[in-house]
């Protein structure tokens, strides 16, 4: 019954680690048949069973702190191919390696990056960290800290990693990458967020991959990839191609979706409400659907939203705010942030950052207004989606005094094409926090909220909190506030090698 390769024979004891109870039931049958003896985890062990989502660190952390040494930890899809096969397989390489392994974003957290800002323009409370909740909370006296007095953060979270160092272009993986993503793209748009995760998580190990996968056992080996998905990898090395994925792009549900996908606010429900009610063009919708303002507004410039800017009318754009800004004072800090700062060639839209440069309490009312009235009048802002009064309401009730203006402004040359701008106010003390956010990427982002988690700190646009006690995605203790003057301090309490802009692009 037994695998006869000697790698396996050696397990004859393990234990489970976070393992769900219904799984747990049928694996322990199995080592029952396999001849394996299940023990608790805490009983000092050289081998343990994780869920494939646990990663090494958080593994090695639950183990250690009862067993005070580090088994060897094998992903629970070795007991499922096991049962599969009618034979207990060799377990190697369903190891679990201390690295690479990158922390990867839940499946809620990816669903953002596609919908964020328009769900963002539709959503009031709409916020993409879980940071900013419970802000009200009791704080903790917690002692300050310095930064880099923290431990060392090492190598396995993606934000302590440049992203140069993880291209996609050129990757030696990079064609089974791309129809990763556009399978991680397409499952998203149809709103199915937990497969879209899962190719995320694999798109992300290939990323990290300096040798080219050839084959299956490499493929196995690779943290995060279950069987399913190690079956399509294997399917596109042996003919170039997936055949899910050519299904699944002549579907008529899915282009339909992906079309609406493309209406500036419109969410994943809208999209799905429009395909219900039969609308498969965008003359449908222009004719038939209920649209919102900033629906008509999305629909009447669907071309252009969808034309990625080139960075020199970015630059432009650019210009024409700051001399109007400081028309209407002198005293303003101005920052392009997003695609444009991380340097890229073109940008979805322009994502402009401002505060005062003295850092004195801002009165966004004598700033933002006047400075909105002057882009209508020289006819640069052509609409407003959500205007600052707008934004103001929907921040009341949160310390927050960031406002953020959504419009759409065109350069005056013939031509041009309409673009979607975001100017962002915010408080002069919030400014590291917001630059590093609104700079991004998303990924590197969450990347580095999930490191601020694991330090049992917390990190927003608004700010870095130390001494964050949580139970479970709840924040019992919103800890206390850090003096985060530069981007370069966040990574120095973060203990993370500082990262320019550019290489932030994961
Ligand atoms: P975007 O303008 O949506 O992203 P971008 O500027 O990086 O890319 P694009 O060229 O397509 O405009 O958002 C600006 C920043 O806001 C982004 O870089 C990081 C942050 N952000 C998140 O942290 N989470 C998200 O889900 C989104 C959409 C943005
Ligand atoms: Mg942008």
């Amino acid at each position: 019954m037994t695998d006869d390769s000697s790698s396996s024979s050696n397990v004859k004891t393990l234990s489970f680690l976070r393992v769900g109870k219904r799984r747990l039931e049928i694996f322990q049958k199995a080592c029952l048949k396999f001849g394996l003896t299940v023990v608790d985890h805490t009983t000092q062990n050289a081998f343990v069973l994780i869920d494939d989502e646990l990663d090494f660190v958080s593994a090695s952390k639950t183990v250690k702190s009862s067993t005070n040494s580090t088994p060897i930890f094998i992903r629970t899809q070795w007991l499922s191919d096991s049962i599969k096969q009618n034979r207990l397989l060799s377990y190697q390489s369903y190891v679990l390696q201390a690295a690479p392994c990158p922390i990867l974003p839940s499946a809620t957290e990816t669903s953002e990056r596609i919908h964020f800002k328009r769900e963002r323009a539709i959503s009031s409370s709409a916020s993409d960290t879980d940071d900013e909740s419970n802000s009200k909370k009791r704080q903790l006296d917690i002692q300050p800290i310095q930064p880099g007095e923290l431990p060392r953060t090492t190598g396995i979270w993606l934000c302590s990693e440049a992203s140069s160092s993880t291209p996609v272009v050129g990757n030696p993986n990079e064609k089974i990458i791309e129809k990763l993503r556009e399978m991680s793209r397409l499952y998203l748009i149809t709103n199915d967020k937990g497969r879209s995760i899962a190719y995320e998580k694999a798109i992300e190990a290939l990323k990290r991959c300096t040798h080219p996968i050839r084959t299956y056992e490499e493929i196995k080996a690779l943290p995060y990839v279950k069987q399913s998905l190690a079956d399509k990898i294997w399917e596109i090395i042996r003919t170039n191609n997936l055949v899910k994925l050519s299904a699944f792009q002549s579907r008529n549900d899915v282009s339909t979706l992906a079309l609406f996908a493309g209406v500036w606010g419109a969410g994943t429900e809208t999209t799905k409400q429009w395909f219900a009610q039969g609308f498969r063009t965008l003359d449908d919708l222009r004719m038939r659907a209920r649209l919102t303002r900033m629906q008509q507004i999305g629909l009447k410039y669907y071309d252009d939203f969808n034309t990625r800017i080139p960075r020199e009318e970015v630059t432009r754009i650019e210009t024409i705010v700051k001399e109007a800004a400081n028309e209407v004072t002198p005293d303003l800090k101005i920052e392009t942030c997003g695609s444009y700062r991380r340097l890229k060639a073109t940008c979805g839209d322009i994502d402009i950052l401002m505060t005062f440069k003295d850092g004195k309490r801002h009165v966004h009312e004598t700033v933002l207004a006047p400075l909105i009235d002057k882009l209508k009048q020289i006819g640069f802002l052509t609409h407003d989606l959500i205007n600052h009064s707008e934004a103001s309401a929907s921040t009341s009730g949160s310390t927050s005094e960031q406002l953020t203006y959504f419009g759409v402004c065109r350069l005056s040359d013939p031509g041009s094409l309409h673009r979607r701008i975001d100017l962002i106010f915010v408080p002069a003390n919030e400014w590291a926090c917001s630059l590093l956010y609104f700079t991004g990427s998303a990924t590197f982002n969450r990347s580095m909220r999930r490191l601020a988690r694991r330090l049992s700190m917390s990190l927003s646009q608004h700010g870095l909190y130390h001494g964050v006690v949580r139970k479970g995605v709840e924040k019992i203790n919103t800890g206390q506030p850090l003096v985060t003057p530069t981007e370069e301090s966040i990574f120095q309490y973060l203990n993370l090698p500082y990262r320019p802009p550019e290489d932030r692009d994961h």
